[in-house]
Parts: C-alpha cells; structure tokens; sequence
C-alpha cells in the first residue's frame, strides 16, 4: 500500500510562558490567536479553525503532530497497516476527537516516543476569514503542503525511517555534514506531499523531542518583516538568513519562548522524487548562537 498521510496537519505545543508565546506566535510570526479555553489557546495560518494548539502547563517541548489522511477509509487503512506492522495505537474516543475538533483520529508514538495522532476531518471554519495577528502582504504557505516541517528527536534513525516509510513518506540521508567532535552527521528528510520535506531527524542526541518548526511565507515581504523584528528584538538567531540545498528555501532560524528554533522560510522548492545528498548549504545559514543543536556546519568553505 503507498502512503496514506497526506500532510502535516496539526501541532501540539506545550508552553511554560504562555503570553511570550502569544507575542512571539502572533506579532512576531503573524499567526492569528484564538482564545476559547483557559488551559490552551489555539494558533490558525488559514481557513482551519487552527493549527496549533498551545498548551500552557509549562513543558517547553513539542506535545503532539497531528498527520493527517483523507477520510474514515484511510484511516482505517492505517490502522490495519499499523497492526500489520506491530506498531501499537489507540483509536482515539468521541471526547478525543472532538478536543483536538477532527472527525477520527489514532493516537500512537512514534519509534522516538514522539506523540503521533493520525487523523482525518479537520474543522475548517470558512465562514472566518483567517486575520493574522500582525498586518501580512500575503499568507501562509499551508494548503495541500501542510503547515511546514520539524526536525524530531530519534534514538534508532533507521527504525525512524522504516516507521515513516512504512506511512509512505519517502526520503533520504539528504546531507553529510562534518560535526565539530569529526564525524559526520546525515541527517534524514522525508516528504508526504509537495513540501520538500514535512518530517526529518538523524541530527543526533536533542535535549527536547523537537529542534526546529519550519513556516512557510507565500510572500517575501513577510518574510523579511518576520526577520527585521527579530533583529529588532535581539532575540537569539542559531543559523543566519540562508539558502538550503535541498527545499532551496530562504531560511533562518531564531529561539522561540520555549528555547527550541523557529525556521520562518520563503520559496522553498517542491519535493523531488529521486533521492540526492549534499555536502553543503548555497549561501548563508551561518552558526550564530550556540546551544540550540544547530552548531553543525551548514556549509563547506
Ligand atoms: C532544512 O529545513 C533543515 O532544517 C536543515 C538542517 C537542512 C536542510 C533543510
Ligand atoms: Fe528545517
């Protein structure tokens, strides 16, 4: 059976400073903040009710991904393909479903613990235009991309990649990059959809199941405001504006309010299907502050 998972849907945050997060998600990144409950709030990038939840009970780390399917068939589909695989999950009660506002959903981990939901029927309120939470020339790049990508924590790389093939991504070792200890780290990225990659790991041991979210602006405008107030700000950038080699986006990485990175990006590039690696970035992404697991170097001399 080919993949069923059609994008990265949704996120789970958990947060110890709530109103930093408020700030730095909606005047910083522009995302649209949706209050309605009082131990979450809700973030929206589109027409979806929203994206990511943000659960203020103080963690700081990634909570859950939301993978998303088509409908009630596919995820059916999956969760015979997850039995057939000894992969162990839980079919996610009525409550469940309508906490995270989805018709149906699996809960499961993936093989580096990571919280994993598998869905189907996201709520899409149409009838609420999506208002960003700081003036944008244009928008999120989501749609059929799903809403970016993470870098996650994996302690067996290639049970990772056998998991997330197994779901129909595919992908590669896409880098050999020289580390400061004289190994070499290749990092694995892998696609379910046009994005160039929504999921990658083999960045070694992280403190944290996550080390970076990537959004994407449809609009370089907004890409540069986004970089301008976090200069302004001072905040703390781990990687400077750059290119990468493989999605050819315009990136660069900056500290969220929970001390992980956040990758704002501009034009990357569609996923292609036959697998290349490289040994370097094209331009920028240079190591800036330290401590954030991002101290590879990004680009030969
Ligand atoms: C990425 O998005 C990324 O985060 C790294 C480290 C390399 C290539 C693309
Ligand atoms: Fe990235």
């Amino acid at each position: 059976m080919t993949g069923k998972i059609i994008e990265l849907g949704y996120m789970g945050l958990s947060v110890s400073d709530g109103d930093a997060w408020r700030k730095f998600a909606g005047d910083i990144i522009g995302m649209q903040v949706i209050e309605e409950e009082e131990d979450r709030y809700y973030l929206r990038m589109d027409e979806w009710h929203h994206r990511i939840v943000v659960h203020t009970d103080g963690d700081d780390d990634l909570a859950y991904l939301g993978w998303r399917v088509a409908g009630q068939p596919e995820l059916e589909e999956v969760a015979v393909l997850l039995e057939q695989n000894g992969v162990e999950y839980r079919v996610g009660s009525e409550e469940e479903a309508q906490e995270r506002k989805v018709l149906g959903l699996l809960k499961l981990e993936d093989p580096g613990g990571n919280p994993t939901e598998i869905f189907y029927g996201p709520r899409v309120d149409s009838h609420n235009p999506f208002h960003p939470g700081r003036p944008m020339h244009g928008r999120f790049l989501t749609g059929n991309q799903g809403i970016g990508h993470c870098i996650l924590r994996q302690t067996d790389d290639d049970a990772a990649y056998k998991f997330y093939s197994m779901l129909g991504f595919r992908g590669s070792v896409e880098y050999h990059l020289p580390l400061p200890n004289g190994m070499t780290a290749k990092p694995i990225f892998m696609h379910c959809n046009d994005r160039d990659h929504s999921v990658a790991f083999g960045m070694g041991p992280m403190p944290k199941r996550i080390n970076h979210f990537m959004v994407e602006y449809t609009d370089l405008r907004d890409f540069g405001i986004t970089h301008d107030k976090i200069r302004q700000e001072a905040r703390d950038v781990a990687l400077t504006l750059g290119m990468h080699s493989n999605d050819r986006a315009l990136t660069f990485y900056c500290a969220n309010p929970s001390g992980w990175l956040w990758e704002p990006g501009w034009a990357a590039r569609k996923a292609i299907d036959a697998q290349e690696y490289y040994v370097s970035d094209i331009f920028g992404h240079d190591n800036e502050a330290e401590g954030y697991g991002m101290d590879l170097k990004m680009k030969c001399d």
